[in-house]
């Protein structure tokens, strides 16, 4: 398994309780598992991830590439010999793009070079992007800088959709995720789920099939007004023979004095009505627009990185302010804090001194109401009305 088993960091213990459940039942009649984390169950640089818990908790399941607490990873950590074949893990490294392929391209050279002593079937494990698989800021890199060739097979994780590819130098796949993550996905209609791949005893390239996996429940797409969402998810969900009620993505079709919180009602009443699972993907209102004083920023449809930096310009009111806000973000959610911090000594310098003192000085225009007397001194003695300096 490469990567992201659970899709949070954190899971409850009810949900890690089950899993445990579920692999100790089938490591009870022998599976074995072996498994690297993805950034999505990668909590921090510090934490331990949800599958150090399934490592402790049953026999047959293995864990690659994930940092002892308080430990090192040495080469332990990476190769293990499982049955008749041997297994490498790819650590999933948090950190901008730069750095994380610097890092994933010399794991994969150690592990190249070790595969290279021995026989018989060598897999390796790993969870990134890949070009042209997934979009360019998302991907490490292309199959030719990333991809080991003395091993049998390469398990990839991380992009949803299914790849599968027998005419590079070593055979690699992405599974494609078990469930439609998005409604984008929804769309997607293709084959998702495990593989079964087949390696040769002496060491030669693996042979990957498919695996037909028939979903718990039906996943769908319906756009309606809220009078009529009812009767529309009636009509959809009408014959699915899934045991798991529907999980559908809902557009409304809203009227301009429509509440969010009255069309959060209906969808909730048709929900219960006809036991489906509802999620509200967009609210559509004639002539809206981003910025709109409508109370909804409605989702946009397109280039989500372009809908973020068009909100973003519209509230700090400068493109490049926002561009630079964009990259402060990518930094903290890489947790690369070294590039955070030279990105607001950027900000906070020369260049941007004029937008964000008119940022600043727009932002403290009125004093903010505040329930809790400390607050309204500090705002009384706050910026508001002073330049750049008082407020760093
Ligand atoms: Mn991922």
């Amino acid at each position: 398994m490469s990567g992201d088993v659970f899709d949070v960091a954190r899971p409850d213990n009810r949900e890690l309780a089950r899993a445990v459940r579920f692999f100790r039942g089938w490591a009870g009649r022998g599976l074995r598992f072996v498994a690297v984390p993805g950034d999505h169950d990668t909590p921090g640089l510090r934490d331990h991830t949800p599958l150090h818990t399934l490592a402790e908790a049953v026999d047959g399941f293995f864990l690659l590439g994930a940092v002892p607490l308080g430990g090192r990873l040495g080469r332990e950590g990476l190769e293990r010999r499982v049955d008749g074949a041997v297994f490498y893990g790819v650590p999933y490294v948090r950190g901008v793009p730069e750095r994380r392929r610097g890092l994933v391209a010399r794991v994969v050279r150690l592990i190249d070079a070790w595969a290279r002593e021995v026989r018989g079937p060598r897999v390796v494990l790993a969870h990134f992007g890949l070009e042209p698989f997934t979009h360019e800021s998302d991907a490490l890199g292309r199959p030719g800088d990333l991809l080991p060739r003395s091993v049998s097979y390469v398990a990839l994780g991380h992009v949803h959709r299914r790849v599968v590819v027998t005419d590079f130098g070593v055979p690699f796949a992405y599974p494609g995720s078990l469930v439609p993550m998005s409604v984008e996905e929804v769309r997607l209609r293709q084959e998702r789920g495990p593989l079964l791949v087949e390696l040769p005893g002496d060491g030669g390239p693996a042979r990957v099939e498919s695996v037909p996996v028939e979903p718990a429940r039906a996943y769908l797409e319906v756009t309606a007004s809220a009078g009529e969402l009812a009767s529309a998810v009636a009509e959809r969900v009408r014959g699915l023979g899934q045991e798991e009620p529907p999980l559908v993505h809902v557009h409304l079709l809203a009227g301009r004095g429509e509440s969010v919180r009255e069309l959060r009602r209906v969808l909730e009443r048709v929900a219960r009505d006809l036991h489906v699972v509802l999620r509200l993907a967009s609210i559509r209102r004639p002539g809206a627009r981003l910025g709109a004083s409508s109370g909804v920023a409605a989702p946009v449809e397109g280039s989500p990185g372009g809908v973020e930096l068009a909100v973003l310009e519209e509230l700090v009111g400068s493109r490049r302010v926002a561009e630079k806000v964009l990259e402060l973000k990518a930094a903290l959610v890489a947790g690369d804090m070294e590039l955070a911090g030279r990105v607001v000594l950027e900000l906070a310098g020369e260049e941007y001194r004029g937008e964000l003192e008119r940022l600043v000085a727009r932002l403290y225009r009125a004093p903010r109401p505040s329930s809790r007397p400390a607050r309204r001194r500090a705002s009384a003695r706050g910026p508001r009305g002073r330049g750049l300096d008082s407020f760093f």
